[in-house]
């Protein structure tokens, strides 16, 4: 090689390794469900259910969404309640019938990117 192409080499080489290093981190700060309550297959009673979601980073309540797919199908959005910890969104489901749910989520985490889930659960009388 001469001077002129080690050095091109040793540039991709690094942009390279910049742009590996820059997807691992994006990648870690990517929201993760960690914990749901009610838990994912759970059965809670009627009427009143209140819905907490726990993340491995900080998600933004205020550009996050929750709803919740009815047993008719329907989609009823819920209010995010404020957040008992930055990793953490709560909301109240209020007059549930007996009938199998889904919590919907999406969620914007601190490195600016959505992610998206459901949690599927039962409410019984
Ligand atoms: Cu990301």
């Amino acid at each position: 090689m001469n001077a002129k192409s080690h050095t091109v080499f040793a540039a991709a080489a690094l942009l390279a390794l910049v742009v590996l290093v820059v997807n691992v981190r994006m990648a870690a700060a990517h929201a993760v469900l960690l914990e749901s309550s009610p838990a994912a297959g759970a059965s809670v009673k009627a009427p009143d259910v209140l819905i907490r979601l726990r993340y491995n980073v900080r998600v933004e309540a205020g550009r996050s969404r929750v709803s919740l797919l009815l047993p008719d199908k329907s989609v009823k959005t819920l209010t995010i309640d404020q957040q008992p910890s930055p990793d953490t969104l709560t909301a109240k489901a209020a007059g549930l019938a007996p009938g199998d749910y889904r919590i919907r989520w999406q969620v914007l985490a601190s490195d600016g990117h959505i992610t998206r889930g459901e949690v599927p659960f039962t409410v019984t009388s």
